[in-house]
């Protein structure tokens, strides 16, 4: 019988004793330049990608992360972003979700084009979305791509991994403010900013780096089964634009336009849009 765990350790994590474990049906490795990537078929999670010893997607939980990493913003917006830039995302969730609304041109980013590869050829339901002609896929260090933008675009998500390699320069100050610069007016940013509970360090920093730069910085949760205990966050940053400021009526009524237009959401709905931006007493506290 086989089985994989992911250990919790390393930079970053605070739980350096626990670790979560699935059984697996099949499994493939291979080392690209950037990194090890595995891609597993789980019994409870199906397919699901791997790198570096870190869960980055499972068939059965990606719909949480990629709806919350795109919606919440994207309903913030008093139109639909024309022109977003996705940094990392390699396994195509983000654009799919980012795709559901009125978007002219997404720039995606990503490092590691083995990566896309895998994902295209073992996780359809997830990548179909790359090939869309909005997308432009660019393969290459997202950190250096947004250094002397401006002005260009209406939305920026990073999509990363955890801090440690070729992502740890995502989490930075000057990133940020690169990307501030590279955002339009009403631009807005989102990151996913790791688990308050397992990673609370590396979640308030990143909270701590973007209020230096943006207005506006508002963290919120989602569940997330296979990510290190499942309290997962993403922060979300503009200079103008505030997600709790958004008319609940005007949101109901987007919604339902959305709905009719792309089919049901799984995890994102009005109520999920006002309710992830609270955050229990423990993670601001000092340590
Ligand atoms: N990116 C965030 C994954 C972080 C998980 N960390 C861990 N398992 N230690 C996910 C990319 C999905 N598009």
């Amino acid at each position: 019988m086989l089985w994989f765990t992911e250990y919790y350790s390393g930079e970053g994590m605070e739980l350096q004793g626990t670790g979560l474990t699935f059984k697996v049906t099949e499994a493939f490795s291979f080392r690209t330049p950037f990194q090890e990537v595995l891609v597993l078929n789980t019994v409870d999670f199906g397919k699901m990608l791997v790198l570096d010893g870190a869960v980055q997607t499972t068939e059965r939980d990606e719909f949480i992360y990629h709806e919350m990493i795109v919606h919440p913003a994207f309903f913030t917006m008093n139109s639909s972003p024309e022109k977003v830039l996705i940094i990392g995302g390699g396994d195509g969730g983000t654009v799919r979700e980012a795709l559901k609304h009125g978007v002219k041109q997404i720039d995606m980013v990503e490092i590691d084009r083995e990566v896309v590869e895998v994902a295209k050829k073992e996780f359809p339901s997830i990548a179909n979305k790359l090939e869309d002609e909005r997308v432009n896929l660019i393969f290459d260090d997202g950190r250096e791509f947004v250094k002397g933008k401006e002005n260009e675009y209406d939305a920026i998500i990073v999509d990363c991994s955890d801090p440690i390699g070729p992502s740890k320069v995502l989490y930075e100050e000057e990133f940020y403010r690169d990307c501030l610069k590279a955002l339009k007016e009403n631009g807005v940013f989102v990151t996913q900013s790791e688990s308050p509970f397992a990673q609370r360090k590396v979640h308030k920093q990143v909270v701590n780096e973007l209020r230096k730069v943006f207005e506006v910085v508002r963290p919120y949760l989602a569940f997330i089964p296979t990510y290190p205990s499942g309290m997962w966050s993403f922060t979300f940053a503009s200079n103008s634009l505030d997600p709790l400021g958004v008319n609940p009526g005007a949101l109901g009524e987007a919604y339902g336009k959305f709905v009719k237009e792309n089919g049901k959401l799984k995890y994102y709905n009005p109520e999920i849009h006002y309710g992830a931006f609270a955050i229990p007493n423990f993670v601001y506290e000092e340590e």
